[in-house]
């Protein structure tokens, strides 16, 4: 059978679900549960469209599993939803699953607002019994409490606990349902949840808007009641934004003020109150439930959400019920196929297949069921490059770890050493920084062209683990390569990027990406052999250096610090491989394009705004540029 789900999230599934269908036997599936439709309603009479299925076996009481989604349940020809592929075993271990379509989505009543605030008690600090019973106070929080209180009430085998799961979107709902939990929520795994969409999620990284992204997904959501897919009238859409031109433009032509969600971007240039409810952070005060976060190395989607999730929960639980699982994975790729490659990456064993049977079935299993002892370390995580999962009390470890710098030389060197002054450079690079020409008008295309739309794809899942052979020969690409390593660096932890930079602008993109690069020669996989694989990477939007809520111009032609944080990783660089630096200005259509010279709005800037500009990486030994790296210290080097 061939699945078909919505976009966005569970586009890949079309082409896994197969193989689990068959695994699965979905077709099998009304001979194992019963069906209910209902419309439950809410406490401001809203109705929200549910799917309840309750196991035919007679052994029981049951669990309540919710999976909660804005893209619609999409049924097959027997009526069954087609999200039962995430979970193929635990529909073996038995659960009365639950999947609402979210508040004005599909089959539901109400309005639907994207990533909808949480109530203003949450903002105020507490929710009191008054907040809670006042039926003009709702939220996602809210509708999860109202949905469980309702299936106990109404459902018949339930054994009186309930969890809750779902990807991005779906992980995004689960973290609002534990702020303020019905008591009967016993157990929630987020998986891929944003946790601040100004500061490093979907919409922007540090300020930086993420065009293409936010362009296609409010035109999906916020088009109509269903999915959209917006009609480009190019095939390459890298050629479609850039004949847009200024992004006021967007609006003019297409959107005519009509997708919410685009008019806020335009309307919240800085990180400004309006982001600031949206963000997690002040939030997670305390770890309500067991919550199992869940992330992804190559996530092209959600990867800072899980990540900070873990940790601001984890500065208050007591009672250790946060833990945390990153593999290596795409936006979603735990919840389908084997797992055992990402592309051309081969990670040498089923790590999808073994976190569905060993960590998310045994998660669920433990809290609702009182199956077992839970054999979970507080982190696990997938070591890429050494390909073997390790097991953490906490992360990032400390332990074994030292904080090395890897610097920027002249001449496109990177080494260990701090630069001296006195190095050997050709001529036309002895200068004390690289310089390239950075111009909005050509800008550096984020994945090989022709770029199509996000939504079907199929690049866009797989873009992070693209070859960057194809960018770093351009000039306005500045490229620093290690020799080929003596022995493996194996990097653990929080990996920060330290530039020395200057701009002939007034403002300016900072892209760094820190690359393993394979030997030329690659005897295990020969068409692997010098390939550029993505390790790390961010961009830093440089008006929002000092404050990201009051940006300012930058001097030109002034060398200034940035400290980009290149986020968490576990990545052996292998002996024989070298490590890779790519810092460039532009990175299209994924990151809109800065005008490089300081407007107010970078949403309202004309088309005479956006000018070319010199900007110079410097590699002085008291402008050193360098990358922070964990890297795990053997026990005889210590
Ligand atoms: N990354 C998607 C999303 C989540 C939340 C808000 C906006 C976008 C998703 O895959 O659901």
């Amino acid at each position: 059978m061939r699945l078909r789900f919505a976009w966005p999230l569970l586009a890949a599934l079309a082409l896994a679900g197969a193989a689990h269908a068959q695994q699965l036997d979905l077709a099998g599936l009304p001979g194992l549960y019963a069906k209910q439709d209902v419309m439950i309603p809410m406490r401001d009479g809203v109705r929200l469209h549910t799917e309840i299925y309750t196991p035919r076996a007679a052994a029981g009481p049951w669990p309540f599993l919710l999976t909660r989604t804005p893209y619609g349940l999409n049924d097959d020809a027997q009526g069954f939803t087609r999200l039962f592929a995430l979970y193929p075993y635990m529909v073996r271990d038995g659960y009365i699953f639950v999947f609402q379509d979210i508040r004005g989505r599909y089959g539901s009543e109400g309005k639907f607002v994207m990533n909808r605030a949480p109530r203003p008690c949450f903002r105020a600090g507490r929710c009191t019994a008054a907040d809670r019973s006042d039926p003009s106070q709702i939220d996602e929080s809210t509708d999860t409490y109202d949905t469980i209180a309702w299936l106990l009430a109404h459902v018949p085998h339930n054994n009186g606990r309930a969890g809750e799961l779902g990807i991005s979107y779906g992980g995004w709902l689960t973290t609002m349902a534990m702020l303020d939990p019905h008591p009967a929520l016993k157990a929630v795994s987020e998986q891929a949840s944003p946790a601040d969409q100004f500061l490093g999620d979907d919409f922007h990284h540090n300020g930086a808007f993420r065009l293409s992204y936010g362009f296609e997904y409010a035109a999906l959501m916020e088009t109509g009641k269903t999915n959209f897919s917006f009609r480009f009238d190019r095939y390459d859409t890298y050629e479609w934004y850039l004949r847009l031109g200024p992004l006021a433009n967007a609006n003019r032509l297409y959107l005519h003020g009509e997708l919410p969600t685009w008019n806020d971007f335009l309307d919240h240039p800085n990180y400004d109150a309006f982001w600031r409810q949206l963000a997690f952070a002040p939030y997670l005060t305390h770890v309500t439930v067991p919550i199992l976060n869940v992330a992804g190395w190559y996530d092209q989607e959600d990867f800072y959400g899980p990540l900070e999730i873990y940790e601001t929960l984890a500065r208050h639980d007591p009672r250790h019920f946060d833990y945390l699982v990153v593999g290596p994975w795409n936006h979603g790729g735990w919840a389908h196929g084997p797992g055992d490659h990402l592309g051309p990456v081969q990670f040498g064993s089923a790590t999808g297949e073994y976190f569905r049977q060993n960590v998310q079935s045994q998660w669920f299993g433990y809290w609702l069921k009182n199956r077992g002892v839970l054999n979970l370390p507080p982190a696990l995580t997938f070591e890429t490059g050494a390909n073997r999962w390790r097991r953490f009390a906490a992360w990032p470890p400390r332990a074994g770890i030292e904080n090395r710098k890897l610097y920027l030389h002249c001449g496109g060197r990177l080494d260990f050493t701090r630069p001296s002054g006195t190095e050997r450079c050709p001529a036309q690079e002895q200068e004390a920084f690289t310089k390239y020409l950075s111009d909005p008008a050509n800008p550096v295309p984020y994945r090989p062209r022709p770029v199509r739309p996000t939504y079907p794809g199929p690049e866009w899942p797989t873009w992070l683990v693209q070859d960057q052979r194809f960018v770093d020969h351009r000039p306005d690409v500045a490229t620093f390569l290690t020799a080929p390593l003596d022995r493996d660096v194996a990097v653990t932890g929080d990996i920060v990027a330290h530039l020395v930079a200057a701009t002939s602008g007034s403002d300016s993109d900072w892209i760094v990406k820190l690359i393993d690069v394979y030997p030329q020669s690659y005897a295990p996989q020969p068409a692997m052999s010098g390939y550029q694989l993505i390790i790390a990477d961010e961009v830093f939007r440089g008006r929002f250096r000092r404050s990201f809520e009051h940006p300012e111009p930058i001097a030109p032609d002034r060398p200034i610090r940035y400290t980009i944080d290149l986020h968490t990783n576990a990545h052996d660089f292998l002996k024989g491989h070298s490590i890779m630096v790519q810092i460039q200005s532009t990175w299209f259509p994924l990151i809109d394009r800065n005008p490089q010279k300081f407007v107010p709005n970078i949403y309202k800037a004309a088309a005479d705004d956006y000018q070319a500009a010199w900007q110079k990486i410097y590699h002085a030994p008291e402008q050193a540029s360098y990358i922070e790296l964990p890297v795990h210290v053997s026990e005889s080097e210590q």
